[in-house]
């Protein structure tokens, strides 16, 4: 019902704000219609992108051609050989010897560890940046070979297309259905848990409705995983945030509070599809997409990071802790792709913002020719912008299914 009444408001105003529902009109047949005309619209704007992507795949001189390039998919249409073998992959890094030195940051234990440290040092310069789409396609990209050329995964990084959980986020078949071919399924349930509220400056808090976990994952492949960093700011349900530098060694569970609540309101085909077809500028896009400061959104990206939720899931610097995070950033990563193939020529290129958070403190213009380097995650990889943008050329050669 939560989902429909949701959809009904993002419908009543055009977007996909915060705005608390108060609709209770059960699920009519139009409202349900509604929901799958967004689906409809969303999978149309995929393939229309998909076919742009694929002409100028034809039509480049580069190194990346139709034989060889590579094809991320959505988690629940993985075989399940293939979701076995992500996951094994996974596993593997989480028991690769960190590459990091522990003089730098003390808590790192494995090679998966190296990408969650990498991240907190610099989330005050990725994120409602200039670097913010470009930096997580490198990221993730690199996570990707990692498993590849470390722990001999052959397949490729796949994504969770958030719309596919918005009615449930725990359904079976899709990726938190806590089954051992799953990314693990929600934390422990904790009753009564009042709302998680995210602070921004001085913009009003915004509430998040709690989710229907909140303790430690207990199945699937990842209930034994020990999480080693963090926290550095994890808000908790009720207004407390828990601080710290996050680069100590602080091993503890895997905590979740998954919930349909924020997936539907958030991270909906209803605003998937909101996001690329209304936002045109890429200063825009990349905002909404994170949550405009002040609107009471938190954008699909948000959405997506918390409707995972729990610890690390919640803390925006250790996310990456949380191994669906890069399901998650697949997504991102997918949407930024689809919106630059439904207008190339102005979309490919353009940069807005500075290389600091709502560029506070005051920094350079991003361009470019500014240069990204994800440390100890993978040496020797820094690389300009200007390699970043397309999927299809400078270290790049995948595509999206
Ligand atoms: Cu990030």
């Amino acid at each position: 019902m939560r989902v429909c009444s949701s959809l009904n408001a993002t419908l009543l105003t055009g977007a996909a704000y915060a705005a608390p529902v108060t609709t209770d009109d059960a699920c009519s047949p139009a409202i349900e219609r509604d929901i799958n005309e967004f689906q409809a619209a969303f999978e149309e704007l995929a393939a229309t992108a998909k076919a742009v992507h694929t002409a100028s795949l034809a039509n480049s001189t580069g190194t990346c051609t139709v034989d060889n390039i590579v094809i991320r998919k959505e988690w629940s249409t993985l075989s399940s050989t293939e979701k076995s073998a992500y996951i094994d992959a996974v596993l593997c890094v989480q028991n690769s010897a960190a590459l990091t030195p522990t003089s730098l940051i003390p808590g790192v234990r494995s090679r998966f560890d190296d990408f969650v440290g990498t991240h907190i040092n610099q989330t005050l310069n990725i994120h409602y940046t200039g670097t913010f789409l470009a930096w997580h396609r490198w990221f993730t990209y690199n996570y990707e070979q990692l498993l590849k050329n470390e722990c001999g995964y052959t397949g490729t990084q796949p994504y969770w297309n958030w719309g596919l959980t918005a009615d449930n986020t725990t359904k079976s078949g899709q990726l938190f259905d806590g089954s051992e071919l799953s990314m693990s399924g929600n934390g422990e349930f904790i009753a009564n848990k009042s709302d998680l509220q995210l602070t921004l400056g001085s913009y009003p808090i915004v509430y998040l409705p709690a989710g229907d976990g909140g303790g430690c994952v207990t199945s699937g492949p990842f209930a034994n995983m020990s999480v080693n960093l963090g926290p550095v700011s994890l808000p908790l349900n009720g207004g407390d945030v828990e601080t710290g530098t996050g680069l100590d060694y602080n091993p503890r569970c895997l905590e979740r509070d998954l919930g349909t609540e924020v997936n539907a309101l958030y991270a909906n085909f209803t605003s998937i599809v909101d996001l690329i077809t209304s936002r045109t500028n890429i200063y825009d896009f990349q905002t909404w997409m994170q949550g405009y400061p002040g609107s009471g959104s938190i954008g699909v990206h948000g959405g997506g990071h918390f409707t995972i939720a729990g610890n690390p899931g919640a803390d925006v610097f250790t996310s990456p802790g949380d191994p669906a995070f890069y399901l998650h950033h697949g997504m991102i990563d997918r949407v930024w792709w689809i919106w630059q193939n439904l207008d190339l020529e102005t979309r490919q290129n353009p940069i807005s913002g500075t290389g600091t958070f709502l560029n506070y403190p005051e920094s350079a213009n991003t361009t470019l020719d500014t240069v990204i380097d994800i440390g100890y995650a993978v040496l020797g990889a820094s690389i300009a912008m200007s390699e970043l943008m397309s999927t299809i050329s400078g270290p790049f050669c995948y595509t999206y299914e």
